[in-house]
């Protein structure tokens, strides 16, 4: 019997609602639900993907039972075996592994929000390794540490009617979020208001409708923003009576930026000085706004003044808790991650145990402790797995035998790190010696080929979705699953739970399944699991001017910092060698200067490197086995401007090999407008058509940019330890190989 069941796409963080039709256990029909948030018609219009589920769900290609490595690693050859086997094996390993070394042993590696991590990074806490790396130092984390630490809380922008000017740096929605914030743009646009500002060196689809478009050089950021600050300042255009009330460090700030007069930071940043005024001019107009994204979070060392100069701009001006500007978050109703991942249970030999100690001292388990001082006095609670993230290089340090001490074991959820991650060619050497390589996903993919486990992940529609956003906001979204997983697909929480309870961590895990853990989560706000599933969401009005609410001593409650104040100028960094205010640092260098002059040599060109700028419909290494997205965008690009292609001597179609120390990759040229001595290059390309295995992995040394990237600590920013996917260099040259992306292609079975 048929069956209508409301459920949610998970094919990019937005969860849109819609319907299900059921019958006998699976999906037959889908239809967008336009009574549950988030429905916007324009959003499933513009959005290629949702159509795909059903595809995905009975996909040839999807793991759909636990596959053991019985070949050689990589050799693609499979033996299935029985869940109990496999988390059996993998348990007694992991547990033989902590005896032999310690519990850091073991190490995880995730990716972009496409489940929730809490689970994992419970396990991991309850096991006593603190070595959880992601993504955090180059897309969440500088944005959270450098609001922290300047408001005590972080502050999303808030964009009204009022809203004057907004800023969107270094982030392109028309492509990385087809989203109501897109749709709202577009309307803005045509409103005529706010003004909008697009910092990035391309000419995107979102900068084409903004009022200004300011191309500035890679990683120049800091600098323009200090510009911005010196005009502000310059022309007493701040809020003084915020400042005055609400500011510590103004006056060091002013002295701080004085030389950055425009015509300074002009020639920094490859602008004319006048845009430097005209932005400045625009965003001093109350309530203006900021909205950032990757182009600001992953530039190496300039990633925190870059943003430590936003926090500062938008407090001077007085966007801070305002309508128009900027809302400083609640802390959430429903239990925080932090208390979820156990990291507070484990806190001793986490700290004692990570390899951040000692290199990264603000994304360390101190840092955290500083921040949570102020914190707890406030009953805030930040989630710390993240902002500890161990930092790739040190953890490939370890894998690879330089220690502190060995890690042998790695367990991969929801991310593939062959094709993400920086470095290919060093991962896939330090994956290949460990002793245990685990990967939970849908597909097998170039990371997975060379796991000893393939874990089937249960998908959209198959598992309960809960998007909290870390934590940070007092807001989740998402639903129920529509239909029990497929085969022997499993949730990603009920393999850490039944993996947790192996290792001794039973008490910790009282939920059987991941509904009742939401459930249990929700408990506080006093909504059950079926209303949240109804409605889609729980979200509580967000008041603005929080920090004038008097407290109960009748004294206003200011913001969680140890001042009680917006602290433009910042003891704590530096005392941790930061700097009291920020001051921009250097490009991250992928070419020796050796390396330069030999392929200069060769008539190969140097220039500036950025990568992975959005494109639909793929996202990250994902949906390219999709063979419709695959007819519709056949190959990796690389873009250029018309005065560096002529540089090249290179027109688009052509390749372009692109090399640095670390490896080459291939690409076809395009020809946009953007800064000149540029080139952007297209992020997440393989061949999911296969064959998927060693020596080359679904051709992950073809077109895959990480080969040339790295994640070295060694320029990278010294306090988190970004390191940089845009603002590097490398070395260029017309034509190379022709690239065997282009033809349609046809999914391949994944192993039976
Ligand atoms: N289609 C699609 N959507 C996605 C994803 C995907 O892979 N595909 N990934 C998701 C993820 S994980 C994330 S983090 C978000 C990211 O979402 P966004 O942050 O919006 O990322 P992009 O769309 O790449 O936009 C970043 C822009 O920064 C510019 N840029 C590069 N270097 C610099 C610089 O030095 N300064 C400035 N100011 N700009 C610079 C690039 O040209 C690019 O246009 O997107 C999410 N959405
Ligand atoms: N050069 C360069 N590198 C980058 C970036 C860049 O711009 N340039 N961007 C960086 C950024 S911001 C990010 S966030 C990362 C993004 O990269 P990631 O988020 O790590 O994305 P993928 O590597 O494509 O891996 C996602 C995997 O998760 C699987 N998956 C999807 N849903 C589920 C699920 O529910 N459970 C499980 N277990 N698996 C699932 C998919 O099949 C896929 O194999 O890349 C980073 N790397
Ligand atoms: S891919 Fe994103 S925008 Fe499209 S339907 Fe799914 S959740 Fe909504
Ligand atoms: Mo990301």
């Amino acid at each position: 019997m048929a069956e209508a069941r409301k459920t949610n796409c998970h094919f990019c963080g937005y969860l849109c609602g819609f319907t299900a039709q059921v019958e006998d256990g699976r999906i037959t029909a889908l239809k967008p639900d336009p009574e549950r948030y988030p429905y916007d018609e324009q959003v499933l219009n513009g959005c290629q993907r949702w159509r795909m589920n059903l595809d995905v769900l009975d996909g040839a290609d999807r793991v759909n039972h636990p596959l053991k490595r019985v070949g050689e690693r990589g050799s693609g050859q499979w033996e299935r075996v029985s869940w109990e086997a496999a988390l059996d094996d993998i348990a007694d390993k992991l547990m033989a592994l902590r005896v032999e070394h310690n519990s850091g042993v073991v190490a995880s590696m995730i990716g972009g929000p496409h489940t929730s991590f809490w689970p994992l990074h419970r396990f991991m806490s309850l096991f006593g390794s603190p070595n959880n790396a992601g993504i955090g130092q180059i897309c969440w984390n500088p944005r959270i540490w450098s609001d922290v630490l300047a408001y005590g809380w972080t502050i999303e922008p808030d964009i009204t009617e009022d809203t004057n000017c907004l800023i969107i740096w270094g982030t392109d929605p028309a492509e990385s979020d087809n989203s109501v914030f897109w749709r709202s743009l577009l309307r803005m646009h045509k409103a005529g208001r706010p003004k909008l500002v697009v910092i990035d060196p391309r000419l995107t689809k979102t900068a084409r409708i903004a009022d200004v478009w300011v191309p500035l050089l890679p990683g120049t950021d800091s600098t323009f923003a200090l510009g911005l600050l010196n005009v502000i300042i310059n022309e007493g255009l701040s809020d003084a009576a915020f400042v005055e009330r609400w500011c510590i460090g103004f006056e060091e700030l002013a002295a701080h930026v004085a030389p950055y007069a425009p015509e300074a930071v002009a020639g920094v940043c490859g602008i004319p000085a006048d845009v430097v005024r005209e932005v400045a001019r625009a965003f001093a107009q109350r309530p203006s706004t900021i909205i950032t994204g990757r182009g600001i979070d992953q530039v190496g060392e300039n990633v925190l003044p870059t943003h430590r100069a936003r926090t500062a701009l938008l407090a001077i001006c007085g966007n801070l808790d305002r309508p128009g500007g900027s809302s400083l978050l609640q802390t959430s109703d429903f239990i925080s991650e932090l208390d979820l991942e156990c990291t507070l249970d484990n806190w001793e030999v986490l700290a004692d145990l990570s390899l951040n100690t000692g290199h990264t001292p603000l994304q360390s388990y101190a840092g955290y402790a500083h921040v949570k001082e102020s914190m707890d006095a406030d009953g805030r609670r930040l989630p710390a797995r993240y902002l500890t993230s161990v930092h790739p290089d040190l953890l490939l340090r370890a894998m690879e035998g330089a220690g502190p001490y060995p890690i042998r074991a790695v367990i991969v959820e929801a991310t593939n790190p062959l094709v993400t991650y920086a470095d290919t060619h060093r991962m896939l050497a330090a994956l290949s010696g460990l002793d245990l390589l685990v990967v939970l996903d849908y597909y097998v993919t170039p990371t997975a080929a060379l796991a000893d486990y393939v874990l089937p992940a249960a998908g959209a529609m198959e598992r309960a979705t809960f998007q909290a956003h870390g934590g940070v906001a007092n807001f989740v979204y998402g639903g129920a699953k529509a239909v029990e997983p497929y085969h022997e697909r499993k949730a990603d929480y009920e393999v850490f739970r039944e993996l947790g309870i192996r290792c001794g961590q039973a008490e910790h895990w009282p939920d059987a399944t991941f509904e009742e853990a939401c459930e249990r989560t929700l408990a506080p706000t006093g909504l059950d699991w079926d209303g949240y599933c109804q409605m889609g969401m729980y979200a509580m009005p967000n008041p603005p001017f929080k920090h004038e609410q008097l407290d109960e001593d009748g004294s206003p409650r200011g913001f969680a910092t140890p001042s009680g104040k917006v602290e433009l100028a910042s003891a704590y960094l530096d005392s941790l060698g930061g700097g009291a205010l920020p001051a921009p640092g250097s490009s991250y260098r992928l070419c020796s200067d050796e390396f330069i002059q030999d392929r200069q040599a060769e008539g190969w060109t140097h220039l500036t490197l950025i990568t992975g700028g959005r494109r639909q419909p793929y996202n990250a290494s994902m949906y390219l086995n999709h063979p419709p997205f695959r007819a519709q965008r056949p190959l990796p690009l690389a873009e250029v401007s018309q005065a560096t292609a002529d540089m090249l001597g290179a027109a688009p179609g052509d390749v372009v090999t692109l090399a640095t120390d670390k490896g080459e990759a291939r690409f076809v040229l395009d020809v946009i407008r953007m800064a000149d001595g540029v080139i952007h290059a297209d992020y997440g390309w393989w061949h999911p058509e296969g064959p998927v295995q060693a020596p080359d992995f679904g051709g992950i040394f073809e077109s895959n940019v990480n080969v040339l990237t790295s994640c070295s600590l060694e320029g990278a920013e010294p306090l988190i330890g970004t390191w940089a996917y845009n603002d590097m260099d490398c070395m260029v040259r017309a034509g190379g190989e022709a690239l065997t992306f282009g033809s349609p292609i046809e999914k391949q079975a994944a192993p039976a």
